[in-house]
């Protein structure tokens, strides 16, 4: 990504606190922008919570910026970010908002993307074509939630897991519900699907325009491709929305639509990948 659009502009998430308008041009740092003042916000919430760091200026919180920090990574994909009277900024520039907002990570906060896909078919298991005689690429998408958006089923990287654990895990949680498995379930749906989860290609590592985003706090993922292409692995699994998800189907991947902060970028890159 090389600029923002859906962190500028408008209320920030779960608050009643207004962004400071950000013109096009004055998104990046470098161009000067005098009358630039946004509002300091950080929901009360995060305070204390385990997940979240403290406060910048806290004598025990003492962060490696741009390094691998104990089991939290605040590397950047997007190379070195700077640090500014000791608050990481944006690598794209200006979100009219600086504090965390509702972000748990000061910098980067790391999420993983699972794009689970397969081929449309017809009940007897042919592929449908479309007017372009071409086949129809599906996907899993959850509801979220807190936008009612449809979205990819990603989460967040918990401190020392590795983002592909997470893109299988967050898979698990928010479009099959193992949250309410039992110990044996999960372990029999992990045996069953090991070899189809290892096997993810990636196709976005980056940036994320996550409406929590701010001047000092944003989202960035790497997204992986799982692709069932004879529909028989989780192309015939049964779907159940769970944790912060309240829906889930599987969705034609089309050029065209809309999706969840950087999701439908991330799609096209699928779409691109397995369509040409
Ligand atoms: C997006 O937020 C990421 O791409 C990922 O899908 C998601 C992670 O946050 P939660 O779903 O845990 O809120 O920026
Ligand atoms: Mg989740
Ligand atoms: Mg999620």
């Amino acid at each position: 990504l090389s600029t923002h659009f859906k962190c500028r502009g408008g209320i920030y998430p779960r608050s009643n606190v207004e962004r400071f308008p950000v013109p096009d041009e004055k998104v990046i740092w470098n161009s000067e922008y005098k009358q630039y003042q946004p509002q300091n916000y950080t929901e009360a919430s995060l305070y204390g919570k385990p997940w979240a760091d403290p406060d910048i200026g806290n004598s025990n919180f003492c962060p490696k910026w741009n390094a691998v920090d104990g089991k939290v990574s605040r590397v950047s994909y997007m190379g070195p970010y700077q640090i500014i009277n000791g608050y990481p900024q944006n690598p794209i520039g200006r979100t009219g908002i600086c504090g965390r907002g509702i972000l748990g990570r000061w910098g980067p906060n790391h999420a993983a993307d699972p794009v689970v896909t397969r081929w449309k078919r017809f009940d007897s298991g042919k592929i449908v074509i479309d007017e372009h005689n071409r086949p129809i690429l599906q996907f899993v998408a959850i509801k979220r939630g807190d936008t009612g958006e449809w979205a990819l089923p990603g989460g967040m990287v918990d401190p020392g897991e590795k983002v592909s654990a997470t893109a299988v895990r967050e898979f698990q949680e928010e479009a099959i519900n193992s949250l309410v498995m039992s110990e044996e379930e999960k372990k029999a749906w992990a045996q069953k699907f090991h070899e189809f989860f290892n096997e993810g290609e990636i196709v976005y590592k980056g940036y994320v325009d996550d409406r929590r985003n701010t001047d000092n706090a944003w989202m960035e993922t790497i997204a992986y491709n799982f692709h069932d292409d004879n529909g028989t692995i989780v192309g015939a699994l049964k779907l159940h929305a769970g944790d912060d998800a309240v829906g889930v189907r599987w969705v034609d991947a089309t050029p065209n639509i809309s999706l969840y902060a950087s999701h439908d970028v991330i799609l096209k890159e699928v779409l691109k990948k397995r369509l040409t």
